[in-house]
């Protein structure tokens, strides 16, 4: 298996290069914010609690993200690797995930963490905003709530992969081909190891 962190700040472009790493690498694409906007759509007892923290631009608790990622696991026994895009955000669900993929003797091989500055992280999150319907969009301090959240519980998970030797930085700028080819470049570096 090979299973790849996509990382970075919300709006960093995690969900957009993923839609086009899946078809390159034919990598299952788990987006815990996707898993959460369904249940959401579904109007289902999880959804309608997620839904209370995502509008107002906190992370959900860990417990129910992690209980997700691991029935969506279980649910995909036969994959080539797992994209993991927006997970894990806290150091709890660093160590869940490092757990689950032990059972599986099928470690992360790569997180590649998108760099983006802030002002065009806002300027990104309120234009799609205007066409999504996605209420976490459409304000501005929702926006900065969600980067704050980001700088206070996520950046951190990074330095474990730092310090275990497989986080690499890309830039986050520039056109999606761009990032997309600069992606592909440490991912089959990455392969050939
Ligand atoms: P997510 O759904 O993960 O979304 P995101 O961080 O907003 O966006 P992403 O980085 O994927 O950006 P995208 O490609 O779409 O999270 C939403 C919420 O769910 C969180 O705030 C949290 O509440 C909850 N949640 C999710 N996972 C959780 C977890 N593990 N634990 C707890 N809570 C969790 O790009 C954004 C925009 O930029 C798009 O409009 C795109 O078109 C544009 N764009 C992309 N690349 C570009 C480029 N190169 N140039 C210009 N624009 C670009």
């Amino acid at each position: 298996m090979f299973n790849l962190i996509l990382f970075g700040p919300p709006g960093s472009g995690k969900g957009t290069q993923s839609e086009k790493l899946i078809l390159q690498y034919h990598l299952k694409h788990l987006s815990t914010g996707d898993l959460l906007r369904s249940e959401i759509n579904a109007q289902t007892p999880l959804g309608i609690e997620a839904k209370k923290f995502m509008d107002k631009g906190q992370l959900v608790p860990d417990e129910v993200v992690i209980g997700m990622i691991s029935s969506a696991l279980d649910t995909y026994p036969d994959v080539k690797g797992f994209l993991f895009d927006g997970f894990p955000r806290t150091s709890a669900q660093a160590e869940a995930l490092d757990k689950l993929l032990e059972l599986k003797r099928a470690p992360i091989n790569i997180m590649i963490a998108l760099k983006v500055t802030e002002e065009e992280l806002v300027k990104r999150l309120l234009k799609r905003g205007q066409t999504s319907g996605r209420s976490d969009d459409d304000n501005d301090v929702v926006i900065r709530t969600r980067i704050g959240e980001y700088n206070k519980k996520t950046a951190p998970v990074a330095d474990h992969y730092k310090s275990i030797n497989k986080m690499v930085m890309v830039k986050g700028e520039g056109t999606v081909d761009e990032i997309f080819n600069a992606l592909c470049k440490e991912i089959d570096n990455r392969m050939r190891q």
